[in-house]
């Protein structure tokens, strides 16, 4: 059987219903109706004449789950200053995410940071010529620095902030969200460098009605119209005034690159990569809770109380994403590789959990029927991921996935299937999993 083959017949039938897509092409399912089926009999060995081998934990492979073994691949597609294994999900505007090997910096450069633009790019300006505007009502004198001011009149700070979009991981949402379809590389950790936003508010003054930060940055709307605001969202005064919360112009200890947000960006790890505001102009103190475009409606928000897959919800029963939810990356290893099994295979990655700290990270070979710990690392400041390491012993060849599965200080965990379905496909913090194939 060509792999090609499989994987277009694979993709669209999971699309449709992965219960019936695992009956067509793996055979009878032991629990057809559900989701939490298990592969048995003739689709077990079905599935192990696909992939050359037997699947040594099979009795424990879930139903309803695209093999890992058949992950989508890409063909290459430059971007300026980009890895060319980034995958390419949309050029106009342009958005792009980084597979998970790529993605096994402690600190992640710039090349293989994912990019997520809403509009179209500024043309790069010049930097000397840049300002930053404060205003809003609940701003006692609205100022305007410019960038020399910034980094001349404040005190700088550098740290490892993980940004991750909100719609990373929305390919799995069934209905499917509409959006771009991030699979797991909408997220990074790279360093950075600038003033804190709450010295530069202090600089202004904050009245004591101050509820909100809005900030509006230079991008073109879409549809060309200059007047149009593409995306200005914000975060609460307790978010705006934390420590790392900055206003940033160093990525990696050089200018933030064009795509990035130059020469100007807001930085707030752990929240949704939206609150980040890129080639940053101007902040808005509010009064209430700020309402630019993408901040109202149904944009970058989840149903308050859990929803059936599908169901339709009103703009007032939708909340505001706060801090993002713990989750996980197996980096080290890239999903499908073959592994000589005598071997121990050391398995790494990194895990984050929004404003938490991640408190463990445990590693099962048979399909989440056993876990092992990992050793995880202290964060290198608040808000940055945090790497794990972990050996893995395969008893048999044959195939294998490897399943990461962080949790949080709060006891949160990630769940092993795609969590809470939502109009949007925000949050989907499920399991990571690799293929493995052991000879
Ligand atoms: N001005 C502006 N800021 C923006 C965006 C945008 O389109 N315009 N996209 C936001 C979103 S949705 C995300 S996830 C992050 C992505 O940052 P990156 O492209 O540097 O990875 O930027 C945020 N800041
Ligand atoms: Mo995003």
């Amino acid at each position: 059987m060509s792999r090609g083959r499989i994987e277009r017949g694979l993709f669209e039938l999971y699309d449709e219903d992965p219960i019936a897509a695992d009956e067509r092409i793996w055979g009878r399912l032991a629990d057809p109706l559900s989701r939490r089926g298990f592969l048995r009999g003739a689709g077990l060995s079905t599935l192990g004449a696909a992939l050359g081998m037997s699947i040594p934990f099979g009795r424990s492979l879930p139903g309803g789950l695209v093999p890992a073994a058949f992950a989508a691949t890409t063909e290459p597609f430059m971007i300026d200053g980009k890895d060319p294994g980034l995958v390419v999900l949309n050029d106009r505007p342009l958005n792009a995410e980084t597979p998970a090997h790529l993605l096994d910096d402690e600190v992640t450069p710039a090349s293989r940071l994912f990019v997520r633009n809403n509009g179209i790019p500024p043309a790069s300006g010049r930097a000397e010529d840049w300002t930053l505007e404060i205003g809003g009502e609940a701003v006692a004198s609205p100022r305007t620095f410019r960038l020399s001011e910034l980094e001349r009149d404040f005190s700088r700070y550098t740290y490892r902030l993980q940004l991750e979009c909100g719609g990373n991981g929305r390919a799995e949402f069934r209905p499917r969200a509409r959006g771009n379809q991030w699979t797991t590389g909408a997220v990074g950790c790279p360093e950075w460098t600038g003033v804190r936003l709450s010295d530069v508010l202090a600089r202004c003054g904050v009245k004591p009605n101050a509820v909100y930060v809005g900030y509006y940055g230079a991008d073109l709307h879409a549809s060309g119209d200059p007047t149009k605001v593409v995306i200005s969202r914000g975060v609460p005064m307790s978010k705006a005034l934390e420590e790392e919360t900055l206003i940033a112009f160093a990525l990696n200890g050089e200018a933030i690159p064009a795509l990035h947000g130059a020469p100007l960006r807001l930085v707030c790890g752990g929240w949704p990569g939206s609150v980040s505001g890129k080639w940053l102009q101007r902040i808005d103190v509010r009064d209430r809770v700020h309402d630019g475009p993408k901040m109202t409606g149904k944009a970058y928000r989840v149903p308050c109380r859990p929803v059936a897959a599908g169901a339709e919800v009103d703009d007032a029963d939708m909340c505001i994403i706060e801090s993002m939810p713990v989750k996980s990356l197996i980096t080290s290893v890239r999903s499908g590789g073959v592994h000589a099994g005598a071997e121990p295979l050391p398995v790494a990655g990194f895990a984050w959990a929004g404003d938490r700290a991640v408190s463990a990270v445990d590693l099962s070979i048979d399909f989440g029927q056993t876990w092992s710990r990992g050793r995880l690392s202290p964060p290198a400041n608040r808000l940055a991921w945090q790497r794990f390491e972990s050996v893995v012993r395969f008893p048999m060849p044959g195939y294998y996935e490897v399943w990461a599965r962080a949790t949080d200080s709060a006891g949160g965990q990630q769940p092993m299937v795609v969590p809470g379905w939502n109009p949007k496909g925000y949050l989907n913090n499920a399991c990571h999993r690799i293929a493995v194939r052991v000879v």
